[in-house]
């Protein structure tokens, strides 16, 4: 699948908003998997879908979430996790899209985890600076992903949980695991 048809495809499925932000983190992905060496074809396909479920309606996403076994304690946290890794089984079903590497960073893209593969990375690191990101240190990040993807993955999972926390939100784990694993293995 080409770049203008997967656009073509996923523009319905979200708002013109989420559709710009779309075309942000694929700009940004494909870039940094240039710099990086991953795959720029199943980089930029993953980016083009990463958000494909954000509009699901919540009972959906949460029979999905039940149907296909995923790990149901992301019932107990935010609806805001459910898109990623139900958004990679939509993809597949109703996209015809089977590359498990494709879809492993659709599915992992909002907490990550542990040993991301590059593609997974970029797409991760790219959700996050994309150009339309105004979030306070979303700057450091950026300049941190042009010399290390991995701090820059760390910084921003730091960002994430300090911002969660100051709101009083439950942290999933799969998001401590995913900033121990880098943190422990840059020390
Ligand atoms: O879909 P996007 O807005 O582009 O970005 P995303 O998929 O990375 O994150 C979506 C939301 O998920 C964001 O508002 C913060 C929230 N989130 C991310 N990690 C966690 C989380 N919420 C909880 N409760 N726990 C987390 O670990
Ligand atoms: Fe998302
Ligand atoms: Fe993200
Ligand atoms: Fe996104």
């Amino acid at each position: 699948m080409n770049r203008s048809k997967a656009l073509e495809l996923v523009k319905p499925h979200l708002t013109e908003h989420r559709y710009v932000h779309t075309i942000g983190v694929t700009d940004t992905a494909v870039e940094l998997a240039g710099k990086y060496g991953a795959d720029i074809e199943k980089t930029e396909i993953a980016a083009i879908f990463h958000d494909y479920a954000k509009f699901r309606p919540k009972d959906e996403m949460r029979s999905i979430i039940i149907e296909q076994s995923m790990p149901e304690d992301l019932l107990e946290y935010s609806s805001e996790l459910w898109h990623a890794p139900v958004g990679a089984y939509l993809v597949k079903c109703e996209m015809g899209i089977t590359d498990e590497e494709i879809l492993g960073a659709i599915k992992y893209h909002t907490s990550g985890r542990p040993n991301m593969t590059l593609i997974e990375k970029c797409v991760f690191i790219a959700d996050y600076i994309e150009p339309g990101r105004a979030f306070p240190g979303v700057e450091e990040v950026r300049q941190m992903a042009q010399q290390d993807l991995d701090k820059a993955i760390a910084l921003s999972l730091r960002n994430t949980v300090q911002f969660l926390m100051k709101k009083n939100q439950p942290v999933y784990p799969a998001t401590f695991y995913t900033y121990n694993s880098i943190v422990k293995t840059h020390n």
